[in-house]
C-alpha cells in the first residue's frame, strides 16, 4: 500500500481532485482519515447478505477502488446480481475495473465512469452511498435520493455514509478535535491536516445529521436509522417498505 503524503509537503492549496495522485494512494489515505473505514466496509458485507437479492442489482455510488463493492460480493458470491460501480473519476474507474476483475467474473460486474447525478438506477436491491453523497452539491442531493428511491425494489436498502457536522457549536468543535487527534495518530502531521482540510472547504459541503434524516423522508424512505458512528462520521441506513 502506497503511503499518502500529498500534503506532507508546504504547498499552494488548491481544490481537491480525485486524480492519479489521490487514486495512487486512495487505500492508504481513506484508511487513515476516516475513522471506522473498515469497519463500515466489512458490515456493508452484512447488509448485502441480507438485502442484495438474485436477479437485482447491487449499486456503490462514488466506488472509488471499489472496496464496498468487494465487500458486498464476498457475501453474495452464489447469488444472481449484477454489481454496478459508479464513479466520475477516470483514475478510480480504471483502477477499480482491474481490482475487481481479479475477484469477481465480469459477467456480473459494470465498472462505470459518470457522474452518479446521471445515472440510471433501476432494479436494485441494495445501494451503496459510501462518503461520496458529501461531493455533490447541497442542492443536487435530494434529487440523488429520489432517483435511488425510485430505482429501487421494496423491500430494498440503501446505505450511506458521511462526515457530519453538529448543530451545537461545542459538540462540532469537540468532535473535529478529537477526529484530528485520530488523525495525528495515524501519522499525519499538523500540516498535512491543515492543508488538506483547505483542499476539501468548497469541494465536501458536510450535512447535519437531521438534514440527513429529512432529506431521506423526503426523497421517499419511510424509515431510516443510524447503524454506525465514529466521530464526526456516521452512516444509516434507509429502507423502501
Ligand atoms: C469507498 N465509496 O471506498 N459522481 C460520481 N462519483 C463521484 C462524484 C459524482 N458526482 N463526486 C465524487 N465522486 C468509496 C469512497 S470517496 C470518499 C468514496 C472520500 C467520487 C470521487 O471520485 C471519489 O472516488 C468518491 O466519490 C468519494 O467506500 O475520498 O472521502
Amino acid at each position: 500500500m502506497k503511503q499518502d503524503n500529498i500534503f506532507a509537503n508546504n504547498q499552494k492549496v488548491v481544490d481537491f481532485a480525485f486524480d492519479d495522485s489521490v487514486a495512487d494512494v486512495f487505500p492508504d489515505m481513506i484508511r487513515r482519515s476516516v475513522p471506522g473505514y473498515e469497519t463500515v466496509i466489512s458490515l456493508l458485507g452484512v447488509y448485502a447478505g441480507q438485502y442484495a437479492k438474485d436477479n437485482s442489482n447491487v449499486y456503490d455510488l462514488g466506488c472509488s477502488l471499489g472496496a464496498a463493492t468487494l465487500a458486498m460480493h464476498r457475501q453474495t458470491s452464489s447469488r444472481k446480481l449484477k454489481h454496478i460501480c459508479i464513479d466520475n473519476s477516470e483514475a478510480m474507474v480504471k483502477r477499480c475495473q482491474s481490482r475487481l476483475a481479479r475477484h469477481m467474473p465480469e459477467s456480473d460486474l459494470d465498472v462505470l465512469c459518470e457522474d452518479i447525478e446521471k445515472s440510471e438506477i433501476s432494479n436494485a436491491s441494495l445501494v451503496v452511498i459510501n462518503f461520496t453523497l458529501q461531493f455533490l452539491s447541497p442542492e443536487s442531493r435530494l434529487s440523488l435520493l429520489k432517483k435511488v428511491y425510485e430505482g429501487m425494489l421494496p423491500g430494498g436498502a440503501l446505505i450511506l455514509s458521511e462526515k457530519i457536522i453538529f448543530d451545537n457549536e461545542e459538540e462540532n468543535q469537540q468532535q473535529i478535535e478529537w477526529y484530528h487527534n485520530m488523525k495525528r495518530s495515524n501519522g499525519y502531521s499538523d500540516l498535512e491536516i491543515s492543508q488538506k482540510r483547505a483542499a476539501l472547504e468548497n469541494v465536501m459541503i458536510p450535512d447535519t445529521l437531521e438534514q440527513h434524516q429529512t432529506r431521506l423522508q423526503e426523497a421517499g424512505f419511510s424509515q431510516s436509522y443510524q447503524w454506525f458512528q465514529s466521530f464526526n462520521f456516521i452512516s444509516l441506513v434507509a429502507l423502501k417498505s
